[in-house]
């Protein structure tokens, strides 16, 4: 899986940079040999995934070492945290990027043992491990470094989050296998991006969204060979403006933690906005659509799926199909003339997408239940210009301020999965099994408290 620090393209002094620190491919193998050595023989391990060097070390030898790591949120408050550690079965490192040792040999880099295990929500409950093999991982970075014509002449450029597929599997793992040089920008802020000199960016739309607001961010990219888009649907006015102020039409592909990306548009290729492209070589999608519908449920087959959710067979099964095939849970529709796939929505209203961070209302309405003063909780996600949705959570409780509530699920379990506004009401409107309708609560049919 690591071409670049098998020496493939040399070494580099400047390989790989990360919130102003940089390393060449010896000086991280060396780092990520002391992390193996340490890790050798354990089932796991976790590391408080910063945007550092260290995490990046951290990774890479658990890949030496065959030996899977479970990244934790560095935002995580201390239920989420516990919640993975347990779950997992890993113990915490430390990583001194100043140590070295010689990485183990005999291990195959790219085998169908567990590579990583990263936790996303479910609509329900708290997050679950998505073990993910090496094989997947290089098969998926092989199939992007073909359709983006990826190669050991870029420089990649992002500042997303290291403990998710988009900025660690492709932001740092893609740049180790095509021998790209990586600039992580440690933030994703304009600024950032404008002055990081890259030739191929990453952004989820937010991030776009926000350089696409800050026109001399923007045309500083003009010079660069590819943008790309992924993690939620980018807003074509976003394309619009990105192509004005860039001169590049971002290519948009579309992924999954449990799939890692499926489906994308090609370098050099046709881009439309509000299209993902077509499937990555080796996956096979189909739209599962009532007949004369042509808009239905994604789901897909191709070596790039998980191998399961750790410790979760009922979960892993659910997951799929009778005959097989992976259920997106997202809803789809095919071009027939040119196969070029559009996401149209989420199948369930449980599951949002917030600045590119996948969020389960039950987790944040589980968290806000264990408030002593809240009695009833339904959480959605509300279109927002800025992150694709807001959470919005609708509480039933006396003696408590919104703020109160949400810096107690931003201490609980992430920052980034904090209402961004709480909104009081008399009851929680349900059906009559007790299901919350928030249908009700999104079309304002409820009462506000005064
Ligand atoms: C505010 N803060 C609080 C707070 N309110 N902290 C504690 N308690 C409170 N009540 C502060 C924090 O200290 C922190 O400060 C800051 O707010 C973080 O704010 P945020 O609102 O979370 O950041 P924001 O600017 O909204 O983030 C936008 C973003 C982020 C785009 C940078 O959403 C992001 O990184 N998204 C990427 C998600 C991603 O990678 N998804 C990929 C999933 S994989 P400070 O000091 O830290 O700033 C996938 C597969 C695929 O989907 O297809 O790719
Ligand atoms: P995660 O598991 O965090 O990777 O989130 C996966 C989800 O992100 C998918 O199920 C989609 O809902 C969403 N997603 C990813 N890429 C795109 C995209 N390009 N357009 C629309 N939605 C996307």
């Amino acid at each position: 899986m690591l071409t670049a620090l098998e020496g493939a393209y040399g070494d580099r002094a400047d390989a790989v940079t990360v919130a102003g620190r940089t390393a060449s491919y010896e000086e991280l193998l060396g780092a990520a040999g002391a992390v193996a050595a340490d890790v050798a023989g354990a089932p796991a391990f976790a590391v408080t995934a910063t945007a550092s060097l260290e995490t990046v070390a951290a990774v890479v030898g658990g890949l030496l070492a065959g030996v899977p790591c479970v990244p934790l949120p560095p935002d995580a408050g201390p239920a989420e945290r516990e919640h993975i550690l347990r779950d997992s079965g890993a113990a915490e490192i430390a990583v001194d990027f100043a140590r070295r040792a010689d990485a183990p040999s005999g291990k195959p880099a790219a085998s169908e043992d567990p590579a990583l295990i990263l936790y996303t929500s479910g609509t329900t409950g708290p997050p679950k491990g998505v073990v993910l093999g090496g094989a997947a991982i290089a098969t998926d970075l092989d199939a992007l470094a073909d359709a983006w014509q990826w190669s050991a002449d870029d420089t990649l450029v992002h500042g997303l989050p290291l403990f998710h597929v988009h900025g660690l599997v492709l932001g740092v793992l893609g740049a180790l296998r095509t021998g790209s040089r990586l600039v992580h920008t440690g933030r994703p802020t304009p600024d950032a991006y404008a002055s990081a000199g890259g030739s191929l960016y990453f952004g989820v739309p937010t991030v776009w969204s926000r350089i696409a607001a800050e026109p001399d961010a923007a045309s500083a990219l003009s010079g660069a060979r590819l943008l790309v888009s992924g993690s939620a649907a980018l807003p074509a006015p976003v394309f619009r403006d990105l192509e004005r102020l860039t001169g590049h039409r971002p290519v948009e592909r579309y992924g999954m933690t449990e799939t890692l990306i499926t489906i994308s548009g090609r370098a050099g290729g046709e881009v439309r906005p509000g299209t993902v492209g077509t499937p990555l070589t080796g996956i096979r999608t189909r739209v599962a659509a009532e007949p004369g519908a042509g808009i239905g449920e994604l789901q897909l087959t191709g070596p790039t799926l998980f191998s399961g959710y750790l410790g979760r067979p009922e979960a892993t099964a659910a997951a799929y199909t009778e005959d097989g095939w992976f259920r997106t849970g997202d809803i789809a529709a095919v071009d027939e003339t040119d196969g070029v796939h559009r996401i149209v929505g989420r199948a369930s209203i449980d599951m949002i997408k917030s600045g590119g961070y996948r969020i389960g209302a039950g987790e944040i309405e589980n968290a806000l239940l264990d408030h002593p003063k809240v009695r009833e909780a339904a959480v959605v996600g509300v279109p927002d210009a800025d992150l694709g949705q807001r959470i919005v959570a609708y509480v039933v409780a006396d003696g408590v301020t919104g703020a109160e509530l949400t810096d107690f699920v931003a201490a609980h379990l992430s920052v980034h999965k904090r209402p961004r506004e709480v909104r009081f009401v008399t009851a929680v409107p349900r059906n009559a099994m007790g299901k919350p309708q928030k249908k009700l609560l999104l079309e304002g049919g409820h009462d506000e408290r005064a």
